[in-house]
C-alpha cells in the first residue's frame, strides 16, 4: 500500500495528490491514509500536505533508497524485486551473509549509512550518511565457485555501463575500481559461500560516492564522487540504471556462459589496458604492461622481462 502511494504521490502532475484522489485511487479510507502517511514519515519521507492542494514530496526525500523510490519504474525481473532499506548499519554485506540463505535471488540490502563499510581483505570503506550508495545484491548462481570472480567483472561493467547511459563517463581499473579523473568512484566486494562444487550464494556489494564534497584525509587524494566531479544525478537513478545492466549481463552469463558482451565493455571501459602500471605486492610494486583481460577475467601482462602471465587477483596502481 505504501509503494502505491509514493508511486502515486511521484506520478502526480504538479507534484501534489489530494487526500480525496488518493482515497478513490487506492480504495481506502483518509484515516488509513493519513495512518500510512505517518508510517513513511518514519521510514524517513519528508511528506508536506498544503490544505486544498493535497500531499507532496519534499524533494530530497525522493532520493532516499527504499524500495518504494527505487521500484518505481524499474525494468528488472529478479533484481531489487526484494530491497531492504536501512537508515543506518554496519555493514550491507555482513547482513546480506546473514539472510542469504532465507532471503531469493537478487534482494538488495541498501543503507544510507554504513558505521563498519569494508573493502577488500578487511580494509575500511568510507560510507557517510546520504552521500552514496552502499548497497548489497544477494545472488545464488547456479555455477562452478571457480566461475563467481567473474561475477565482480560483471559488476564493473554494469557500473560503467549503468553511469555511461546517465552521461558519465569512467573507467575501470582491474579487478572491481570505478574511475573518474584518476580517482576512485566506487568500489566492488564479492564475497562468496560455497561448498566444493557448488555455490550457496555470492553477496556483491558496491560503494558508490555520489554526494560527498569533502573526504576523509585518508582517501583525499585518492577518492571522488560524482558530485564533486560536477555530475549531480539523483542515487535512486543511479541504482535502478545498475540493477538494470547487471540484470541483463548476469542472466547472459549464468544461463548462456556469455562472456564477450562483458569482456568488452571492460576493456573498452578499461583504465589500464595498453598502459604500464605497478603491480602491487604487499610491500613491493612491480612495473608491468597491461595487455587485456581473457576469458577467465584474468589480467594478462608483460613483465619488463617480456614475460607474459596471468594476474589472477590483486591490485594494480596508475
Ligand atoms: C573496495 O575495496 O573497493 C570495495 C568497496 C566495497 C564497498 C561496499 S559498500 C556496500 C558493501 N558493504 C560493505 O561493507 N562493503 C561493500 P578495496 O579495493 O579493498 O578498496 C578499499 C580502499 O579504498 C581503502 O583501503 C581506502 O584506501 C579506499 N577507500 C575507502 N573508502 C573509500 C571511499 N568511500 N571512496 C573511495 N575510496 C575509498
Amino acid at each position: 500500500m505504501r509503494e502505491k502511494i509514493i508511486k502515486d504521490i511521484l506520478n502526480s502532475k504538479d507534484d501534489f495528490i489530494s487526500e480525496q484522489e488518493l482515497a478513490k485511487k487506492l480504495g481506502i479510507s483518509r484515516s488509513s491514509i493519513w495512518k500510512h502517511m505517518n508510517a513513511l514519515k518514519e521510514e524517513g519521507y519528508n511528506i508536506e500536505f498544503v490544505n486544498r492542494k493535497g500531499y507532496k514530496l519534499i524533494e530530497d526525500s525522493k532520493d532516499l533508497l527504499t524500495y518504494q523510490s527505487i521500484s518505481h519504474r524499474l525494468e528488472t525481473k529478479v533484481m531489487g524485486r526484494k530491497i531492504v532499506h536501512f537508515e543506518t548499519i554496519d555493514s550491507t554485506n555482513d547482513y546480506a551473509k546473514k539472510v542469504a540463505l532465507q532471503e531469493l535471488e537478487g534482494t538488495v540490502i541498501i543503507s544510507e549509512e554504513q558505521t563498519k563499510g569494508k573493502g577488500r581483505i578487511g580494509r575500511q570503506w568510507y560510507s557517510k550518511s546520504k552521500e552514496g550508495i552502499w548497497m548489497s545484491i544477494i545472488l545464488k548462481p547456479k555455477i562452478v565457485p571457480q566461475k563467481a570472480p567473474f561475477i565482480t567483472l560483471i559488476a564493473g561493467a554494469s557500473i560503467a555501463k549503468a553511469l555511461n547511459n546517465l552521461g558519465i563517463e569512467t573507467t575501470i581499473k582491474w579487478p572491481n575500481d570505478i574511475i573518474i579523473n584518476n580517482k576512485k568512484i566506487a568500489g566492488i566486494l564479492t564475497e562468496l559461500s560455497a561448498e566444493i562444487e557448488r555455490i550457496n550464494y555470492i553477496i556483491l556489494g558496491i560503494g558508490i560516492n555520489v554526494k560527498t564534497m569533502e573526504f576523509s584525509q585518508e582517501i583525499s587524494e585518492i577518492a571522488t564522487s560524482l558530485y564533486k566531479e560536477g555530475h549531480k544525478i539523483s542515487r535512486v537513478d543511479i541504482v535502478r540504471n545498475i540493477l538494470e545492466e547487471f540484470e541483463k549481463l548476469y542472466i547472459k552469463y549464468i544461463n548462456e556462459d556469455s562472456k564477450e558482451e562483458i569482456l568488452n565493455i571492460c576493456r573498452n571501459y578499461s583504465a589500464i589496458i595498453g598502459k604500464d602500471v605497478y603491480l602491487i605486492k604487499g610491500e613491493e610494486k612491480e612495473l608491468i604492461r597491461c595487455l587485456d583481460i581473457n576469458q577467465e577475467g584474468n589480467l594478462v601482462v608483460q613483465t619488463k622481462d617480456s614475460i607474459i602471465k596471468e594476474i589472477i587477483s590483486g591490485e594494480v596502481s596508475i
